[in-house]
């Protein structure tokens, strides 16, 4: 009775495949082994589970649409989605290591990099053998990256990169980064920088109260010394790390679904079990009007996140669109999370029970990535044809 029940209203599972319903399988039985059980100890301490890395590769968490001749898994991107939303129903911190490593510094060395880039980086990165972090955000430059500072200059026989990064995921312990900064002309290109380069430190960030199993810090460059070999030469401009979003929102739309339905599942369960007034408080109309709200919102969410999948392995999804289920989809798991939390009670504020690290979590997941304000400022523009950024 105590295993978590996967909701499916709609019958979605006839829309899957053999091969995402095995992978979907595999993430779920490795979360339930090796997430669940050491992931509030993890949360409290504020430590990010490095034992978890090994298994993450396994499941093909690193670079699951990427090809297998680079070491990916080779999978498409429901399986991809499948994957972010079993590891996000564990936690959202465990999740974003994925994203990162994923989706924001494999996908630009993909994408954008040289051959001899992706042989050298793209087999460690899936493996685990190497971690890796995304540097856009700085200090003052958040919602709107396009007026970063952080700038190399061309010395001949390698750049000089002076700048930095603030709120980046994995920064603590990554091997390599792939950072954002603008050339003399000022135009924004990618370079994978490595942790051991001279003038380069990764000073963590402190007292989170969210995403505390997430190790996040700052990226500092002082007069660092960068390879040529290092820039990814592909693309260039603010659409070359706005692309890696894409990929990350993308998952992000069917992670946010996995915290969501272990908070519902969790209030489903609480709610049978908890006798107030001689009766279940399930059987009471305010507590079925929140249970039943979740699993509509829930339905609704798992078919934009499937539609999307669909279309992004037709290639016709729109960075709109992706940012429609972002958002959606994330206000979706916090509004759930704050509802099941209620259901239990004094008992949910308690770490017995995921859901208020669920609901911390997501006060990041809701941030990051684009926040809630920008991605509906993103629709706004797509609709009405004027961008209302500025
Ligand atoms: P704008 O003029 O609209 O666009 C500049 C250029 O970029 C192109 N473009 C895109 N390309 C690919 N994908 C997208 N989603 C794109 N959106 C725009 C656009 O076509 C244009 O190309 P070109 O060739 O004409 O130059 O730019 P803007 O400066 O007005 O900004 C638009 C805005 C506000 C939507 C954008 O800056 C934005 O998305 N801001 C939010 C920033 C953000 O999301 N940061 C995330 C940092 S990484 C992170 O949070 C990781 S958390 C990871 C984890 O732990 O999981
Ligand atoms: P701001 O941009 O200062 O926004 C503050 C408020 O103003 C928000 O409510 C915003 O919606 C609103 N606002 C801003 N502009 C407008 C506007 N035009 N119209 C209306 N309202 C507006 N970044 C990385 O590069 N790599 C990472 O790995 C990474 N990991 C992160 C991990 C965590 C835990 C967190 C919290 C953040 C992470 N980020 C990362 C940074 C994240 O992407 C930014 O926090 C986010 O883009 C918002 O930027 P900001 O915090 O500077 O907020």
């Amino acid at each position: 009775a105590d295993q978590f029940q996967a909701p499916d209203y709609y019958n979605l599972d006839d829309l899957l495949s053999d091969e995402h319903k095995m992978v979907r399988e595999a993430s779920r039985e490795w979360v339930k082994r090796e997430v669940s059980p050491i992931i509030e100890e993890a949360a409290q301490k504020a430590e990010f589970p490095k034992q978890l890395i090994n298994g993450l590769a396994e499941i093909g968490a690193f670079g699951p649409y990427i090809p297998e001749e680079y070491g990916g898994a080779g999978l498409d991107q429901i399986s991809y989605g499948l994957i972010m939303q079993e590891i996000e129903r564990g936690d959202s911190g465990i999740r974003s290591t994925a994203s990162v490593q994923s989706s924001l510094v494999m996908y630009p060395i993909f994408k954008y990099g040289t051959e001899e880039q992706k042989k050298k980086y793209l087999p460690k990165l899936a493996s685990g053998e190497m971690m890796g972090c995304f540097g856009l955000t700085e200090p003052d430059h958040g919602s709107n990256p396009g007026g970063m500072t952080s700038n190399f200059k061309d010395k001949g026989d390698h750049y000089l990169l002076n700048g930095a990064k603030l709120w980046i995921s994995n920064s603590p312990f990554a091997d390599i980064a792939v950072v954002w900064a603008k050339n003399e002309e000022g135009r924004i290109h990618g370079l994978i920088v490595e942790r051991g380069m001279e003038g380069f430190s990764t000073p963590e960030t402190h007292n989170k109260w969210s995403l505390r199993a997430s190790a996040t810090g700052e990226l500092v460059f002082n007069n660092m010394k960068v390879p040529k070999e290092n820039l990814l030469p592909e693309k260039s401009g603010l659409g070359a790390p706005l692309g890696c979003l894409d990929s990350a929102r993308y998952g992000i739309a069917w992670g946010a679904i996995g915290a969501a339905m272990d908070c519902y599942d969790t209030a489903l369960r609480y709610a049978k079990e908890r006798i107030q007034f001689g009766k279940p408080i399930a059987g009471f109309q305010l507590q079925q009007k929140k249970l039943a709200e979740m699993i509509t919102e829930i339905t609704k969410a798992q078919l934009l996140a499937w539609r999307l999948g669909v279309m992004r392995n037709e290639g016709t999804a729109t960075s709109a669109q992706i940012s429609m289920a972002k958002r959606n989809n994330v206000a979706m798991a916090i509004n759930i999370a704050r509802e099941a939390r209620q259901i239990l009670g004094g008992m949910g504020i308690t770490g017995e029970y995921s859901i208020m690290r669920h609901m911390m979590n997501l006060e990041s997941v809701i941030t990051y990535e684009g926040t809630h304000d920008i991605h509906l400022l993103i629709t706004g523009a797509d609709i009405t044809g004027i961008p209302a950024f500025q």
